[in-house]
Formats: structure tokens, sequence, C-alpha cells
């Protein structure tokens, strides 16, 4: 697997096709490079792991992608479908996004009034979830650009049944997994219930995260965090804070040039794997075209606490971090977040931009 262009599903791989240190297996074709969107950069694979292999300890410790495909942390919920969460999911309210087409470009309602221009091209309606199956299936039948996503926090207005699936996850496994690393809290599970071609554009994270896929296939197109200058992030006031201003379906290149440098790894996962995606990490993640809904919980991490002794050279996510905290206190030391550019421009204009002799 190559290239993002050229993906192939090898039937020689572990279920869901993307070689690398696995052993050989036999299966069918489970997907194929049809249902998977076409971009212009290059990608190698995630490697697909045991979870008691210690070359997957090995990655996780360098907080670097792996697909662990036995882990078996949601066990229980891969009996989950839509009829059996219809019965059992309970009568919470579900965030459900509404885009205009495939693309759920994320944004934070909260960072809104700082960009009054800001048009969200999705809007999230809250509803219960059987609102959400008829809408789904009304929008699938219409057949129109339009989509809906389910995001929501899994919470304890969920029915016995979602309970006892819940308390059944393999929490002894990733409960080591935190603390070996030393990882703070788990802040959420998020459950995404996706229509097949749905897009979660390129973003990163301020978490760890164990992405566990229940049902279906999502593609993920992971960036380690030295890619930030090819993936040129919005402002952090921005209501797009975090998520990567290129289309990556019709990049431009005038105003995005480093674009053309950027490479990922990737892979395709499938139910009972688990993708570790490190924090920090840039991901794109697609549901398969004609791959039909998936459902996906995942697991957020807080990161390790910042060690006592700072090793230099700083690592990229660390660098990150740091411009993150100059964007937010300039924003706060100039009482309006579009003095921020003005003020860094004028800071690095004829005088960080062109070397030094
Ligand atoms: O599955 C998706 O569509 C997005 C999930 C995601 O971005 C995450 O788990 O951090």
């Amino acid at each position: 697997m190559a290239a993002a262009t050229v993906v192939e599903n090898d039937p020689t791989a572990s279920e869901g096709g993307a070689a690398s240190f696995s052993e050989p297996e036999v299966h069918s074709p489970i997907w194929n490079d049809s249902q998977l969107r076409k971009y212009p950069f290059q990608t190698r694979p995630i490697p697909r792991l045991s979870h008691t292999d210690p070359r997957a300890e090995m990655l996780i410790n360098n907080e670097e992608p792996v697909v662990l495909t036995d882990t078996n942390l949601v066990y229980p919920a891969l009996q989950w479908d839509i009829p059996y969460l219809q019965e059992n999911i309970g009568n919470g309210d579900f965030s459900v996004y509404i885009a205009e087409n495939h693309k759920f470009l994320y944004y934070d309602e909260k960072k809104m009034a700082n960009f009054e221009n800001f048009v969200p091209k999705s809007r999230r309606i809250d509803m219960k979830f059987s609102d959400f199956v008829e809408k789904m299936h009304k929008t699938q039948e219409e057949g129109g650009d339009e989509r809906v996503y389910l995001q929501q926090t899994l919470n304890d207005t969920v029915g016995r049944k979602i309970v006892v699936d819940f308390l059944g996850f393999n929490w002894n496994w990733i409960t080591k997994q935190q603390s070996k690393r030393n990882w703070g809290q788990l802040t959420s599970n998020l459950l995404l219930i996706g229509m097949e071609g749905n897009v979660t554009p390129a973003h990163y994270d301020e978490q760890q995260n164990f992405f566990a896929q229940i049902k279906g296939y999502k593609r993920c197109i992971l960036f380690p965090p030295d890619q930030f200058e090819c993936l040129y992030p919005f402002p952090v006031h921005h209501p797009c804070d975090r998520q990567s201003q290129v289309d990556f379906e019709n990049p431009d290149y005038e105003r995005f040039p480093n674009f053309k440098n950027v490479s990922g790894y990737e892979t395709v996962v499938g139910p009972g794997d688990v993708l570790y995606i490190p924090m920090y990490w840039w991901h794109h993640i697609e549901s398969l075209l004609s791959g039909g809904v998936t459902i996906t919980v995942n697991f957020w991490y807080k990161g390790a606490p910042t060690p006592k002794r700072i090793e230099y050279p700083l690592r990229a996510h660390q660098k990150v971090a740091i411009m993150r905290n100059i964007e937010k206190m300039l924003g706060e030391a100039l009482g309006d977040p579009h003095e921020v550019g003005p003020l860094l421009n004028m800071m690095i204009k004829g005088r960080y931009d062109q070397g030094f002799s």
C-alpha cells in the first residue's frame, strides 16, 4: 500500500486489507479500492499487530499509530447494529450533525463569537435516537448531497443492555495501557454512527485516543505532528481550531504550497480493530463508500503530565503545544484575536523569515 491513490485491499493481509508486519492469511477481500476516495499524496500502511506483540507496545510508547487486532476492547459491542441500538440505547438526546455534503468539518460553537463571518457547513441538532435513524434513512433514500453523522458522548441515559455491554469492555487491558504511560483520566467515550462515505476532515486532538471500530469499515489517514507546516491548521481562536484548512479533494496549492510535501500513514479498520491515534497526530477518517453504516466508540485519555526534566531537542508535538500557547497568550494580551496575525507578521517579516548571514 504505497499511495492513497493506489491502495489495495491485499487479500493476503490480515482482515481489513492493510499489510505490514502481519503473517499472511487468506481472506476474501472485504473492501476494494473503489470504496476509497482519491487524494493527491502518498501514504504508508499503519502496522496491524496483536496487542501481545512487543512491537505494538513499542509503537504506543513512542506515540506512533498502530492497529491492534485482538484486544477485545469492545467485544460486547460487536453485536451493535441500528435495530439493537434503537431497542436499547434509551431515550436520551443525541448530537447529530447534518452537513451539506459528505465532509463534516468540526467547529467549536463557543469560538463562533470570535469570527462573526464564519458560516458552518454543518449544523448540530439534538434528537432522539429513533429520530436520527429515521432522518438517516430519509437522507439515504433522497440520495442528495446532505448527510447525517451522530456523534454523542456515551452517558448514563443509555438503557440497561448497553450498560451491561459497556461494563463488559476490556477495561483491564485499556486501564493498564493508561497507567503504564502515566496518561491522565479517561475523559469520554464518543459514539459515532455514520453514513457510508462520511468524512471527518484532517484535524488533531489534544488527547490520546484508542479508536475502536464496531461496525463497517473506516479508512484512517494519519500524519505526524511534524507535518504542521504542510497541513495549515486554522488559527487557535477560529471555530475550526485544530482542523486543517486544506480541502484534500481540491487543494489550493497557491495558498497551501507545503501541502505538496504531505505524506501520511493509513489503514482501514473493521469490526474488532482498535487504532491507537496518538495525541497531536492529524487524522482524516472516512466511512468507506458503499460500505453501509459505520459504528465506532473512541476512548479519549488526557496525556501524561509534562515531565519534570524537559529533554532537548523538543519533539514536534511539544512545539505545537508551544505555538498554541503563544497564540492564546497573544489573543488575551491584545484583547482581540484578530490582532494576533498582524502582530506575529510584524514580529517575523524581514527579521526571522530570511535566515541570517
Ligand atoms: O470517526 C470519525 O469520523 C472521527 C473520529 C475522530 O476524529 C476521533 O475519534 O478523534
